[in-house]
């Protein structure tokens, strides 16, 4: 049968003319329309918990834009919360979790098998979704990597550096080991479910990878992506994954050739004719527009925009940005990227 989402054809590994294309955080809130039914919900978190109304949001960018994947609309940090962690968001801020610093904070979390009850609006969504999205458009489940979620666990928060991790990591190796397999368990058991309720591709987001040190890289990036992988594939066989070791640099490389997922994301620092040389033969690429140029337009995104185009004609790829596309990107933008893109 020929595939015919163009996303899914990219993932595996068919080049096509017009590259599919989608946005980090598409669903967000540079627009109005994700503004307005986040007031509905009354905040953020409750918003990733109301199926009907994250559903629309996740809609809302395919709407507009005809996009050729529509991602969950839902948070990393929703496996914490799952996982018995406190979790809230600080307006103007960010989130904020109870924090993990010893074996006693370890012993409160709960089984990685019981995550299910609080993501169980989330598998909603995904049903809503499925039924809901147009048939060229492919649905994209996800979760945060086990380094990246941990990150958050043990500082209570978005640190720059993620010392308090990296501390942890050193100072109390059992503790932040047990804490990554927790992860690592609930994570699989939640894609998994993600999948079993609709999602067709998965993402896992480590967006912290680049704050690991070199020499643990292999063991808290590429280990538990592995695991994970292993346990997805075990339950669904051939669903493609899409890995973002953001900050990675050469260890894309690496990251690409030991996981074998098949889409690998690319930050917005990755050189795109490195990348389109050495990671192409490895995994269909995806990214890394600036999403400073989502702010900007004009000349420097429609150069932007091209660049990327010719760096990875003729290969697998699906056009995205580096990064999330951020809240004072103007929606205009994103018609001029989609029109230098499909002509
Ligand atoms: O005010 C708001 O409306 C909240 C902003 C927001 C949004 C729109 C947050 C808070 N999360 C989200 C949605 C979200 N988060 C999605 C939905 C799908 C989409 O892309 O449209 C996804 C995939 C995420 C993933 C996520 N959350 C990541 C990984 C991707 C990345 O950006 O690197 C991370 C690190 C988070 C944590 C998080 N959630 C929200 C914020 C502001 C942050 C970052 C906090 C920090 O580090 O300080």
């Amino acid at each position: 049968m020929t595939e015919t989402k163009t996303l899914l054809a990219a993932l595996k590994g068919e080049a096509q003319a017009v590259p599919p294309v989608w946005m980090m955080r598409q669903a967000g809130r540079y627009l109005p329309e994700y503004r307005e039914t986040r007031a509905r919900a009354g905040s953020f978190l409750e918003l990733c918990y109301a199926p009907e109304l994250a559903a629309e949001v996740t809609l809302q960018p395919i709407r507009r834009y005809g996009f050729d994947a529509a991602i969950l609309f839902a948070d990393i940090l929703l496996v914490p919360q799952a996982l018995g962690a406190d979790l809230w968001f600080v307006t103007g801020e960010g989130p904020r979790l109870s924090t993990i610093e010893s074996a006693a904070d370890m012993a409160r979390l709960r089984p990685a098998a019981e995550v299910h009850e609080t993501l169980a609006p989330v598998y909603e969504t995904l049903r809503i979704l499925k039924g809901a999205l147009p048939a060229e458009t492919t649905l994209i489940g996800f979760a945060g990597a086990p380094w990246t979620v941990a990150t958050y666990m043990i500082a209570g928060r978005g640190t720059p550096d993620q010392a308090p991790a990296r501390r942890l990591m050193y100072g109390q190796p059992e503790v932040f080991d047990a804490l990554i397999d927790r992860i690592t368990e609930a994570t699989a058991e939640y894609l998994i479910a993600q999948v079993d309720a609709g999602a067709e591709v998965v993402k896992l987001f480590d967006s912290w990878a680049g704050a690991l040190p070199g020499p643990m890289f292999r063991r808290y990036c590429i280990e538990p992506a592995l695991r994970i992988l292993a346990r997805l594939h075990e339950a669904h066989p051939g669903v493609p994954v899409i890995g973002f070791p953001r900050g990675a640099g050469g260890n894309y490389a690496t990251y690409a050739r030991e996981t074998g997922v098949e889409g690998l994301a690319l930050d917005t620092s990755v050189d795109p004719a490195w990348a389109a040389r050495e990671l192409s033969p490895l995994a269909c690429l995806q990214g890394n527009l600036d999403p400073l140029l989502m702010v900007l337009g004009g000349d420097p995104l429609e150069r932007g925009t091209r660049t990327l185009l010719e760096a990875f004609a003729g290969k697998p790829y699906i056009f995205n940005l580096g990064h999330g596309i951020t809240p004072d990107a103007d929606p205009a933008h994103v018609e001029q990227m989609l029109k230098v893109i499909r002509g």
